[in-house]
C-alpha cells in the first residue's frame, strides 16, 4: 500500500520525537542516577557543562557604615572573646531578644552574643582600621543596685593589612574591657592585644556574676570595685553571634536598640579608643593593662603604682607597701612574661622592699641576698596565655 507523503513525514517526524525523548530520558536519568549508574546508561563521558562566568554579586551595606556585610560577620567571628560566666550567676548567661521589636524583650537566655562593626574614624599609619563592639545582653542585673536588662560589652580595635578591605588580614591593636562603666565605680580597662595575645582572635574575657563588668584577666574581678568576684567560671557556650548593624541602621530585627530601656544605642555610637587614652596606654610598658578612666579610685591608683616606673612607685612607696605585695602575689597565679618585666620594674623601684615582692612571688628564697643579686624570676610555662593583672594609672 502506498503511504500518501504527508502520511510519511508524520511518521518520520513522530519517530524523531521518540528518539529525542528517549535522549532526553536518558540525558535526565544520567542526571539524577547515581554516578556508577550514570556511567552505564552513556557510553560516552559529558563534557562538564560549560561554566559561564558569573558576576559577582554587589556587596551589601545593610548597616550603611561603609563596610560589607559579609566582612563584618567575618572579623566578628576571627575575634570573638572567649567569655567566662560564673556558675552562681542568677541572670544565667546572656539573652537573646526578640528580633523586630522596639521593646527589649528576653527571647531565650541562650548566650547569644551581639556585635557591631565600624570603621575607626582615622586610619593607622595609613592602613584601614575598624573598631568593633561584643556585647552581652542580660535580662537582669541582679547585683547590688540590681536591675532589669544589663548592658555590657568589649571593645577591639583592629587593623587591616591594605587598603583593600577584600583582601586584607586583620590585626587586633588594642582591646577594651566595660566594667561599671560610667558610674563611680567605672573599672573599665584597656590593654595592648599582644599583652592579652590576643592579635589574632578574642581574648579570655572573666564577667563577674550579678553585675556582669568585664575584666581582662581574672585576678583584676577581685581588684575591681564593689562585691566582684570571678570565681566558680565556665567558658560560655557559643550560640549565636549576631550584628547589630549601627544605632542608624539597625541589622537582623535589632531595633531594639534605640530603646530607653537600656544605653545600647549610647555604647554603639561611642568609641573605646580615643587618642588620649592610647597615647597614656603607649607610654606604659607593653606588659600592662591600664584602667580606661585613671584616677577614678585612690586605692586601683595605688595598685597600680606597685608594677610602674620608679619615680611613681617610690613617690606611692610608703603607702602602697601592702597593696603592692598583695597585687604581685596574685599575679604569681598568671605567670607571664609580663610579669617578670613588671618584677624587674617594681624591683628597681623598690629597692629594699624587693624582698617582700621577691616572697610574694615565690622567687626570693634567700632573704640576705642583695635584691640586686636576686636570680632571674623562673619562666613562665610555655602555654601561659593569662596577661598580668597589675593594671595601672600613670
Ligand atoms: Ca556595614
Ligand atoms: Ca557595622
Amino acid at each position: 500500500m502506498k503511504i500518501p507523503a504527508t502520511d510519511r513525514r508524520a511518521r518520520t517526524l513522530t519517530q524523531n520525537l521518540l528518539l529525542v525523548s528517549s535522549g532526553v530520558l536518558v540525558l535526565s536519568l544520567a542526571a539524577i542516577a547515581p554516578h556508577s549508574i550514570a556511567q552505564s546508561l552513556s557510553p560516552v563521558q559529558l563534557p562538564p557543562p560549560a561554566q559561564s562566568p558569573q558576576p559577582s554579586p554587589p556587596a551589601i551595606d545593610s548597616d550603611h557604615d561603609g563596610l560589607n556585610d559579609d566582612l563584618e560577620q567575618s572579623l566578628l567571628i576571627q575575634f570573638t572573646p572567649k567569655f567566662l560566666v560564673s556558675s552562681h550567676d542568677c541572670s544565667n548567661i546572656p539573652a537573646e531578644f526578640e528580633p523586630g521589636d522596639s521593646t527589649p524583650l528576653v527571647k531565650s537566655e541562650n548566650g547569644t552574643i551581639y556585635g557591631q562593626v565600624f570603621p575607626a574614624k582615622d586610619p593607622i599609619d595609613g592602613a584601614p582600621a575598624a573598631e568593633m563592639h561584643y556585647y552581652h545582653l542580660w535580662r537582669v542585673d541582679c547585683g547590688p543596685h540590681g536591675h532589669l536588662l544589663d548592658t555590657e560589652h568589649v571593645s577591639v580595635l583592629v587593623q587591616g593589612s591594605n587598603p583593600d578591605l577584600a583582601s586584607a588580614t586583620w590585626k587586633a591593636l588594642y582591646w577594651y574591657a566595660a566594667a561599671h562603666e560610667n558610674t563611680v565605680c567605672d573599672v573599665s580597662q584597656i590593654a595592648h592585644a599582644s599583652t592579652l595575645h590576643a592579635e589574632n582572635s578574642g581574648p579570655s574575657v572573666w564577667i563577674s556574676p550579678g553585675k556582669h563588668a568585664s575584666y581582662l584577666n581574672q585576678a583584676l574581678c577581685q581588684k575591681g570595685c564593689g562585691a566582684d568576684r570571678c570565681e566558680s567560671m565556665t567558658a560560655l557556650a557559643p550560640a549565636k553571634l549576631v550584628n547589630l548593624g549601627e544605632a542608624s541602621h539597625p541589622m537582623n530585627g535589632s531595633t531594639f536598640i534605640a530603646s530607653s530601656a537600656w544605653p545600647l544605642a549610647a555604647k554603639m555610637t561611642a568609641t573605646n579608643f580615643p587618642p588620649s587614652v592610647l597615647a597614656r596606654l603607649n607610654q606604659l610598658p607593653d606588659s600592662e593593662i591600664v584602667w580606661f578612666n585613671a584616677g577614678k579610685h585612690p586605692k586601683q591608683g595605688i595598685i597600680a603604682i606597685s608594677s610602674t616606673t620608679g619615680r611613681d612607685a617610690l613617690g606611692g612607696l610608703n603607702t602602697a607597701a601592702n597593696d603592692t605585695d598583695n597585687s604581685l602575689s596574685i599575679a604569681d597565679d598568671s605567670t607571664s612574661n609580663a610579669l617578670q618585666k613588671s618584677y624587674r620594674h617594681t624591683r628597681h623601684a623598690l629597692g629594699a622592699s624587693v624582698r617582700h615582692v621577691g616572697k610574694a612571688l615565690g622567687i626570693h628564697k634567700h632573704p640576705d641576698i642583695n635584691p640586686d643579686q636576686q636570680p632571674a624570676p623562673p619562666q613562665p610555662p610555655a602555654d601561659a596565655k593569662s596577661p598580668p593583672p597589675n593594671a595601672k594609672t600613670p
